[in-house]
């Protein structure tokens, strides 16, 4: 089973539409620490925190969205749906005052995951440029 999970999580073959360990998260599957939840999307805090908060937002039908850049016009609905979570987070979470979101798309962004997913980072002063 772990090494099952592990072969999902190495994500060799990005954005080949293969099922992503969030699948799994979704399901209930591999448990996680749900911070919001509706019918379309899932926000549950990750798993190696790059801040205080740092938590990933995530629609629950995948849909073609392994990745940001593969985004249709038929994807803007849950788009929307997925920004607007991350505000809901933001305040659930106490950093309504300041906070980033980041959407990796792609290998050279360091897209590990090839499920569209948010993150939502705050509770300590962010930098710019990011690296
Ligand atoms: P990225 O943008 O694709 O690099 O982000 C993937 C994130 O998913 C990354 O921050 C991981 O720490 C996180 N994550 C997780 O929370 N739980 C997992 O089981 C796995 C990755 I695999």
């Amino acid at each position: 089973r772990d090494e099952e999970l592990a072969a999902i999580a190495a994500a060799p073959n990005a954005n080949s539409g293969a099922p992503t360990i969030f699948d799994k998260i979704i399901s209930k599957e591999i448990p996680s620490s749900i911070v919001y939840e509706d019918e379309s999307v899932l926000a549950f805090r990750d798993i190696s925190p790059q801040a205080p908060v740092h938590v990933l937002v995530i629609p629950k039908l995948r849909d073609g969205l392994t990745q940001l850049g593969k985004a249709e016009k038929r994807h803007e609905e849950i788009l929307g749906q997925l920004l607007h979570a991350a505000k809901i987070v933001a305040e659930k979470e106490g950093i309504s005052d300041g906070f980033r979101v980041v959407i990796n798309s792609g290998a050279s962004a360091c897209q590990s995951v090839y499920h569209l997913h948010l993150h939502v980072l705050g509770g300590r002063q962010m930098k710019w440029p990011p690296g």
